[in-house]
């Protein structure tokens, strides 16, 4: 006997379908009811999890079903997150898809979770309306039962699908079960950078709909500078009234009305609280008036062409995956306002609602981005991309249709983005057309088409400084409709790992040419899992056969959403009032950087410094600059200097001067330095001499070992010799390729040898007042090498090191770092002059505060997940520990850890760190810029460190300050 099976008949057969689904209402306006109820079916479910699509019939769907000897799940939740690793685990790859490309089929081993929820309704749940059942997201395709019936099946994993349901609720005893495919023909469509987690991950509600009850509504409320006038029009299915008490409103839905308003904006959230009433139903509304416009090649709002400062978010919690509470998503808007930023994307699909109400509160301008991309195609030259395939469309057009409509209430959104990645087609041309038809409102953006068929901006991803420029002047030539288009950056700055560097180069040439309106930052948060034994792991960390590996950690803020110093960075460099001046007239210039705002809402303050230290501070006058404006500020007389020879400077800051939604009266918006009288260099007369004794060479309050010249102690403080170092553990940027040199500086390094650098004595020289020691510092293999001379001189009290490096051969890389490191015992306490309080880089500096600082040595250390170089500080000064004190001549950067670089460099989680008895110290004339080219353009060649002729210097003493 022979038989046969085959899939075609299949009950799952949906799961490889490529339409949207079958079953559920048309999309509307997400909103909460003033009167009817809801009830939450989040919380607890039961959960049962098999191999395939088809291992389990649908009998668990059907009441009285024994789910007793089931697992359970919370909801909303992915399960790959829960269990403690029985439910399988999340999978990492950014463009390639895990598993075989060949649309509509997906693999038959397809995790599969079978969700099941009984549930009674409230005591109070109104007997008359219907009810519909809502799932906020759910990835990537479910099957929802409810009693027993069969209501349908959907894809399309961040949007929100809605069910009637009215006919089949009873009082108690309610089966609802859902099914959910993690892979389906909606992968395809979903191959963002970014963990791939199946699971109901977003709310699940049951809603009442009252008879007479609102359906979907469009409130358009837009606003004539010219006039100062809003106009309001509510177009809704179910005729009602529109109501806006404080401006006295009261019309007919489908009727336009004309008043006085104070616009929306990003920097001024005007909101107006009114109500659709309709028979049935009341809803509150938050109407912001605003009008997005392309006008002279700009986009406008309100009249006025608007600077992005910006950040992709994707949602995220080290925890609970893409589920976030509402607190969580608050926290990320009141840090991107204290950081300064004033637009988000929503890359690369459309968040949970509750955000966009949050940006429209707070004031961030939004390009909602669709729930697509297919950049796994890019692999086979884009051949099969579902977005040039018509049997694809209707999908697409569902996906574009369930972003606008659920959100097309929002004021803060001013851009529709088609997607991600998803190349070229007819598919992204037919949703472009249906969203312009649908709403004329909004723009509409997709970086995707540089030919820009479809948009009203030509947007790019990582355009490097020069190419930026290029645009911004005009001359980037291109298709006529592309050149007439503004320019934006949908990402860049790659914020991975140490970084992003750059980021002041690039918002100088936004703010010099007009049709540069700025960009978002990739990205907002590092996707780390928190985990057990790695503190965050990453791709490859749950055993994936195909994986990016840490390509996942590349946010301004570390998991636990602490921020990373390039999110410090990036709040100073767009800080929207510029303080500057010389400090020899004794003014500062203050420029209102705003786009809208005035500056009285904030406050000025100089605070006077000498070596670093506040000796006086006190309130600035400033006036309240309109945008653009600036002027001349004149400083108090400057308090006379505590001490001859000191270094003076003016440091000025803006507050608010009041309480805001997002932060605290006094938060600091911007600053900006003034130097007034220089740093005296610190000089020490070579009297001592060095003197011989047994093995020793001693010399002032030092002693050297006599046969290697090593230094040994400072006035009995055990040091290990300071040598020359040119290393540092790479950084996820310095591991990257430039985009267009091909350059990968960690690979050229390694091939170099500039991690095992040899140090060969060629001399010990006891001269009349200094001990030199001449040394060679090459590689094995090479012909190049740095000739290095240690000249140490002491006037009894104070011992100076200068060092000599002379390149020998033709050196045609740059140089991590030039400078020495030493080791220290007993050191913990550090105290510093120069920049802080966080770290920074040639292209990373301008956070960089010159004051006093302390610290303790753990302290300096940047979490970034995958260890790399870190904990710089600049421009130091002078700087104290382990009960020395070093000074630079000239200044310098400064660092210290408890591991060695080759420590750093062989750890691929912060657990594989242990501190060790020494404290490494690294003293560096010069460090290599960071760049961005973990994924764009290197470090500006001004940041290079190149092999040249160096000298510096440091004096060491003894120090009064505690070492612990
Ligand atoms: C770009 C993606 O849009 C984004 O999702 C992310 O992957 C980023 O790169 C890198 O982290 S696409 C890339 C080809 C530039």
């Amino acid at each position: 006997m022979s038989f046969r099976t085959t899939r075609t008949t299949s009950a799952v057969d949906y799961v490889e379908d490529v339409s949207p689904g079958s079953g559920a209402l048309p999309p509307r306006a997400w909103y909460a009811s003033s009167d009817a109820t809801s009830y939450s079916l989040n919380g607890s479910w039961r959960f049962r999890l098999s191999a395939t699509a088809d291992a389990q019939d649908d009998s668990f769907a059907g009441e009285g079903y024994d789910c007793a000897s089931w697992a359970e799940v919370t909801v909303p939740g992915h399960w790959v997150l829960q269990g403690d690793g029985a439910f399988g685990a999340p999978i990492y790859t950014n463009v390639l898809y895990p598993f075989p490309v060949d649309p509509p089929h997906v693999p038959t081993e397809n995790p599969t979770g079978d969700h099941l929820r009984v549930f009674d309704l409230p005591s109070d749940w109104p007997s008359d309306g219907g009810a519909v059942l809502r799932f906020d997201g759910v990835e990537s395709c479910a099957r929802v039962w409810l009693n027993g019936t069969d209501i349908g099946e959907f894809k399309g994993s961040r949007l929100a699908h809605e069910f009637a349901v009215g006919h089949l609720l009873k009082p108690s005893g309610n089966v609802l079960a859902v099914r959910v495919h993690q892979w389906s023909a909606g992968s395809y469509l979903e191959d963002q950078d970014q963990w791939w987690l199946p699971g109901i991950f977003r709310d699940v509600t049951l809603l009442h709909r009252p008879a007479g009850g609102a359906g979907d509504f469009f409130v358009h409320a837009s606003y004539d500078h010219t006039g100062g006038e809003g106009t309001l029009r509510v177009d809704s299915d179910v005729d009602g009234r529109v109501l806006v008490p404080a401006l006295d409103i009261d019309v007919a839905t489908g009727e336009a009305v004309t008043v006085a308003v104070e616009p929306w904006s990003a920097e001024s959230p005007r909101l107006y609280d009114g109500e659709l009433v309709t028979e049935g139903e009341r809803v509150p509304l938050r109407i912001g008036f605003r009008t997005v416009a392309l006008e002279d090649g700009l986009i406008k709002v309100n009249g006025k062409a608007i600077l992005f400062k910006g950040v992709n978010r994707h949602e995220w919690h080290p925890e609970r995956g893409r589920t976030l509470d509402l607190s969580t998503m608050r926290e990320d808007v009141l840090l991107m306002k204290r950081h300064n930023i004033n637009a988000v994307r929503t890359s690369h699909y459309p968040p949970h609602p509750a955000f966009l109400d949050l940006c429209d509160e707070y004031g961030l301008w939004v390009i909602d981005e669709c729930d697509l991309e297919t950049h796994g195609f890019g692999e086979q030259q884009w051949r099969d991309n579902p977005v040039d395939d018509d049997r694809w469309t209707p999908a697409l057009l569902d996906r574009a249709a369930r972003m606008v409509e659920r959100d097309k209430n929002h004021p803060s959104i001013v851009f529709w983005s088609l997607g991600n990645e998803a190349g070229t087609g007819r598919g992204l041309t037919a949703m472009a057309e249906w969203i312009h038809g649908r709403d004329s409102s909004r723009l509409v953006h997709y970086e995707g088409d540089w030919s820009c068929r479809d948009t009203d901006v030509y947007s790019r991803m990582y355009a490097s400084h020069e190419e930026a420029e290029q645009i911004g002047k005009d001359l980037d030539g291109g298709p006529h409709k592309r050149r007439e288009l503004p320019f934006i950056q949908c990402e860049y700055a790659h914020a991975m790992g140490n970084g992003p560097g750059g980021l002041a180069d690039y918002q100088e040439l936004f703010e010099t040419h007009d049709r540069l309106q700025g960009g978002f930052v990739w990205e907002w948060i590092d996707h780390g899992v928190a985990h057990p034994e790695l503190g965050y792991a990453y791709g490859g960390d749950f055993g994936e056969e195909l994986h990016d590996g840490n390509f996942v950690c590349d946010g301004l803020v570390f998991p636990d959403r602490t921020p990373s110093p390039g999110l410090l960075e990036f709040k100073k460099v767009i800080e929207p009032v510029r303080i500057q001046g010389d400090g020899a007239d004794g003014t500062v210039r203050v420029t209102n950087a705003y786009d809208f705002a005035d500056l009285s809402a904030l406050a000025f303050e100089w605070a006077y410094q000498v070596d670093g230290e506040t000796v006086e501070a006190g309130a600035l006058s400033v006036p309240p600059l309109a945008p653009g404006e600036s002027a001349e500020v004149k400083l108090p007389q400057a308090p006379a200097p505590a001490r001859g020879g000191s270094e003076t400077a003016w440091t000025v800051r803006a507050l608010l001067a009041a309480d805001t939604a997002w932060a605290p009266k006094g938060h600091i918006v911007a600053w900006g330095q003034v130097p007034v009288t220089a740093r005296p260099v610190p000089s020490v007369s070579p009297t001592g001499r060095p003197a011989l004794d047994g093995d020793r060479i001693t010399l002032g309050p030092a002693s050297f070992d006599a046969r290697t010249g090593a230094l040994r102690t400072i006035g009995g403080i055990a040091v290990e010799n300071p040598r020359l170092d040119v290393w540092r553990a790479p950084t996820d940027n310095d591991d990257g390729t430039e985009w267009k040199s091909g350059i990968n500086y960690s690979a050229l390094w390694r091939a170099l040898g500039l991690h095992r650098m040899r140090h060969r004595l060629d001399s010990v020289e006891a001269g009349e007042d200094a001990l030199t020691v001449r040394t060679r510092v090459a590689p094995a293999a090479q012909e190049v090498g740095l000739g290095t001379v240690y000249r140490w001189t002491s006037d009894g009290e104070r011992l100076r090191l200068t060092v000599s490096v002379s390149p020998e051969g033709e050196w045609k890389v740059p140089l991590p770092r030039l400078g020495v490191r030493l080791g220290l015992t007993g050191a913990d306490r550090v105290t510093w002059f120069g920049g802080g309080p966080g770290e920074a880089y040639p292209d990373t500096r301008l956070a960089s505060m010159v004051g006093r600082w302390e610290s303790t040595v753990d302290g300096l250390q940047t979490p970034y997940v995958r260890p790399q170089e870190n904990g710089a500080r600049a421009d130091v000064r002078w700087v104290e520990l382990g009960g020395l004190r070093i000074e630079g001549d000239p200044e310098f950067f400064f660092g210290a850890r408890r591991w060695t670089t080759e420590q750093l460099d062989a750890a691929t989680h912060r657990t594989d760190l242990t501190a060790g008895e020494t404290v490494w110290v690294h003293l560096d004339h010069g460090v290599h810029g960071v760049g961005t080219q973990s994924c764009g353009p290197g470090p500006l060649p001004r940041y290079h460190l190149l092999a040249e002729p160096a000298e510096f210097s440091f004096v060491f003493s003894v120090s009064d300050s505690p070492t612990q």
